[in-house]
């Protein structure tokens, strides 16, 4: 299986979109489609743990292991890290990340010992790698440590302590929630040329190359030029699997249509 966190490290650009539907035939569908990497949303979609398992496992499975699953879970909760890890994604994005204290807790969690507190018991990560092994150890000596960890920053707050954020040890790369970075400064909208938003933007990205980390957003087709001048890394294509089957499927009636 590609190891996203190696793949980051790439000169390109990775190339996602998101998952909504709870359903493996999504991610199924969208790994075969050529995506480098998915996000499994728990935050934004009522997946179950169960379900963003079997997407995980798809998602590896339909692309030869070439498309990374990536989970963002619902919140800080050790409880999602856990079941997140143990799926066997090849990452975890962690909504609203917005001070040391929290990207500290965050870590502790997702990190096994002596970095972190991470309990023990991946049973189900070996068969999101088809070339792994079944043994848990190697699991945690091989894969654990080349997991990604990658929070989220989407407010004032967290654009502030970016340094902490992205300079904290065990932080793989930062994933920027374009909306709500923006709510948070007064706009609406998924981008925009405002001062503050640019600066805050460029702010983050700093940051990526001050310590070597990553940086990811949300962009459209459109943006996506603009965004990797910018220097993102990865970027997340808005729409997920309901928007592009919806704007297919009206593409295709209208053509049909006229
Ligand atoms: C945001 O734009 O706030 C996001 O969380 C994107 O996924
Ligand atoms: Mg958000």
């Amino acid at each position: 299986m590609t190891s996203f966190r190696s793949a980051l490290q790439s000169k390109s650009c990775l190339l996602g979109t998101f998952i909504s539907f709870n359903d493996p035939y999504s991610a199924q569908i969208l790994a075969r489609c050529g995506f480098d990497w998915l996000m499994i949303d728990m935050e934004h979609s009522p997946l179950s743990a169960q379900e963003m398992t079997s997407m995980v496992h798809s998602t590896v499975t339909a692309s030869a292991g070439s498309c990374c699953p990536i989970v963002r879970i619902p919140s800080h909760g050790v409880e999602w890290i856990k079941w997140a890890l143990d799926s066997g994604a090849s990452g975890i994005i962690v909504p609203m990340v917005n001070n040391k204290e929290e990207v500290d807790a965050i870590l502790k969690r997702a990190l096994y010992p002596p970095a972190g507190q991470r309990s023990f018991g991946p049973f189900r990560a070996p068969f999101a790698d088809m070339a792994g092994s079944m043994d848990m150890a190697e699991y945690k000596r091989k894969t654990a440590p080349i997991v990604a960890i990658m929070p989220m920053i989407e407010s004032v707050e967290a654009v502030e302590n970016a340094e902490e954020i992205v300079g904290a040890q065990g932080v793989d790369g930062i994933f920027i929630g374009p909306v709500d970075l923006r709510h948070s400064l007064g706009f609406e909208g998924s981008g925009g040329d405002e001062d503050a938003y640019i600066a805050a933007l460029q702010r983050v990205l700093e940051m990526g190359k001050k310590f070597g980390k990553a940086i990811g957003i949300l962009g459209t087709q459109e943006s996506v030029p603009r965004l990797v001048k910018m220097g993102f890394s990865f970027i997340m294509l808005a729409g997920g699997d309901a928007g592009i089957l919806a704007e297919a499927a009206s593409a295709k009636l209208r053509a049909s249509r006229e």
